[in-house]
C-alpha cells in the first residue's frame, strides 16, 4: 500500500511503501536507523541486517543524506518516537542517490544556512515553521469567511503610496513611474465601500534600510477593512481574530510546536479581550522606568518590549500623535493632536504585529492632509472619491504575517518565517 508518513497510523501492523528522503542516518554492522521525511512528516525506519535481503542492508549502509527512496516496511506503534510510529524496513529502492549534501547534522552558521535556504527548508525546524505559517493563513481565511468578510485582492503595482514615500520600491510602468505596494489599504477602503467587510492577503514591499530581526523587505500582510465600523469596533475584531489564530495553531500544530520546543503555556491564555493603554500612558510608563523618550517620538523595539513585558497578552497602544502616523488616520474628535489608531504589541518581545486605525471620512480634511503630506491630488483623486460619494465611518488594520509566525513559533528572527526571505543584503536564493 502506497501512503505517506502522516497516514501511517491507518496501517499499523501492515506493510506500506512511502516515497521519502533520508534526513539522517545511524548504522552499525547489524542495524541501521534511517531518519526519513516525506514532506508530510518524519519517521524512523529500522533496517535489521538479519531480517532483510543482503542488498537492502547494503543500500541502507551506503545511502547518502537527502537521497530519495521508496521505502517499504511494516508500521509499528512506538510511544518513544515523536511521530508515534516506526517503520520496520523490508525493502529500499533508490530513486536518486544525492551528492554530498552541504547541510550536515552538525551546527552551521546563519549566513551559510541562508545561502542554502532552498535546502535548509527541508530541515525539521523549518518544516515546522512553514506548517505553522500555513495554519495561520488557513485559520485567517476561516475566521474572516465565518464573520462575513469577502476576500479582495488589491494590486501589487501601484501609482500611489499608502505608508509614506521614504521606503517605496520604485519601478517603471512603461513610461510612467510605479511602486510596489507597501499596503493594500487604500484599495481595500474602496472595496469596503462596495462589499462592506473585506480582507486581503498578499505580499507588500518596503525598501527599509533597517537591519533588524523584525524587518523584511518583502512581507505578507492580512488587511481587513470594514465599512460602518469605528475604531473601537475594529479593536474588537482584531483581538477576536488574533485569539482565533493563536488557538487554531495550538489545536492544529501540536507536533510542530513540540518540534520547535515552543513553551505553549505562554500562548494558551491568548484569549480576547486584550489590554489597552494610550500612547500618553505608554510614554509615561517608559519614562518612569528610566527610558529616554518624550511625547511625540515613535517607539523603538526596546520600548515595545518594555511595554509588552508588563502584560501576558498582546497589548494595544492607542491614540498616537498624528505627527508620527499616516496621513489617512482620523483625528480623535476630543483631541486633534492624536489619531484614532492602535498598534498591537505581541508578548515576549516579538514587537508590533498589527497597525490599524479609523480612516478620515471627510473630504475637506483629506484634502488638507494631501497638502500637508505633499500628496499629488492627481494620483490620489480616486481615493478622495471615496469621501465624495456616500462616505461612511470605516476602519481597518494590517497584521504582519511573518512577525506573527515568529511570535507563535518562538523564532528569534523573521528570516526563518518566510520561505525565501528578502533582506537588506539578500536577493538569493
Ligand atoms: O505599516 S503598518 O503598521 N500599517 C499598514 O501598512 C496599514 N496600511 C495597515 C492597514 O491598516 N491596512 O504595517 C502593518 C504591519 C505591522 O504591524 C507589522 O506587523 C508588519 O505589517 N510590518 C512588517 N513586517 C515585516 N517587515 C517589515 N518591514 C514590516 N513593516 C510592517
Amino acid at each position: 500500500m502506497k501512503t505517506t508518513i502522516s497516514n501511517v497510523g491507518n496501517y499499523v501492523g501492515e506493510s506500506v511503501t512511502i516515497g521519502a528522503w533520508l534526513a539522517n542516518k545511524r548504522s552499525s554492522g547489524k542495524i541501521a536507523f534511517l531518519q526519513l521525511r516525506d514532506g508530510t512528516g518524519f519517521i524512523q525506519g529500522v533496517v535489521v541486517k538479519a531480517e532483510v535481503e543482503e542488498d537492502v542492508f547494503k543500500i541502507a549502509k551506503e545511502l547518502t543524506q537527502e537521497s530519495s527512496i521508496y521505502v517499504t516496511g511494516v508500521v509499528r506503534e512506538d510511544e518513544r518516537s515523536p511521530s508515534g510510529y516506526e517503520l520496520t524496513v523490508q525493502g529500499l529502492e533508490i530513486i536518486h542517490a544525492a551528492k554530498e549534501y552541504p547541510i550536515t547534522p552538525k551546527e552551521h552558521g546563519t549566513e551559510f544556512l541562508m545561502d542554502h535556504r532552498h535546502l535548509w527548508l527541508r530541515s525539521k525546524r523549518q518544516h515546522a515553521i512553514m506548517k505553522v505559517r500555513n495554519e495561520i493563513i488557513r485559520s485567517t481565511y476561516e475566521f474572516f469567511n465565518q464573520n462575513g468578510f469577502t476576500k479582495v485582492d488589491p494590486p501589487i503595482l501601484t501609482g500611489s503610496s499608502a505608508e509614506g514615500t521614504t521606503n517605496l520600491f520604485h519601478t517603471k510602468y512603461f513610461d510612467e513611474d510605479a511602486y510596489l505596494s507597501q499596503s493594500g489599504q487604500l484599495y481595500m477602503e474602496a472595496a469596503a465601500m462596495a462589499l462592506g467587510k473585506v480582507f486581503s492577503f498578499g505580499p507588500t514591499f518596503r525598501a527599509e534600510k533597517s537591519k533588524t530581526r523584525r524587518h523584511l523587505i518583502e512581507f505578507w500582510m492580512i488587511e481587513p477593512e470594514m465599512a460602518f465600523m469605528d475604531h473601537e469596533d475594529s479593536l474588537k475584531v482584531q483581538e477576536d481574530y488574533v485569539s482565533y489564530v493563536v488557538q487554531a495553531v495550538l489545536a492544529n500544530c501540536k507536533k510542530e510546536l513540540a518540534a520547535l520546543e515552543r513553551d505553549t503555556s505562554k500562548l494558551e491564555n491568548i484569549v480576547a479581550p486584550f489590554p489597552r493603554i494610550s500612547y500618553d500612558d505608554a510614554i509615561e510608563m517608559l519614562q518612569n522606568d528610566g527610558h529616554e523618550i518624550s511625547w511625540g517620538e515613535d517607539f523603538g523595539a526596546p520600548h515595545e518590549t518594555a511595554i509588552a513585558e508588563k502584560f501576558d497578552k498582546p497589548v494595544f497602544i492607542t491614540n498616537y500623535p498624528a505627527s508620527i502616523k499616516a496621513f489617512y488616520m482620523k483625528p480623535d474628535p476630543n483631541r486633534e493632536d492624536v489619531v484614532l489608531c492602535a498598534d498591537l504589541i505581541a508578548p515576549e518581545g516579538y514587537g508590533e504585529i498589527i497597525g490599524g486605525s479609523q480612516r478620515i471620512d471627510d473630504e475637506e480634511l483629506m484634502k488638507q492632509r494631501y497638502k500637508e503630506h505633499n500628496l499629488s491630488e492627481d494620483a490620489y483623486q480616486w481615493y478622495l472619491d471615496l469621501r465624495k460619494y456616500g462616505s461612511v465611518p470605516h476602519s481597518g488594520f494590517g497584521l504582519g504575517l511573518e512577525r506573527t509566525v515568529a511570535w507563535l513559533c518562538g523564532a528569534e528572527h523573521v528570516r526563518e518565517t518566510i520561505p525565501f526571505p528578502r533582506l537588506l543584503n539578500r536577493l538569493y536564493p
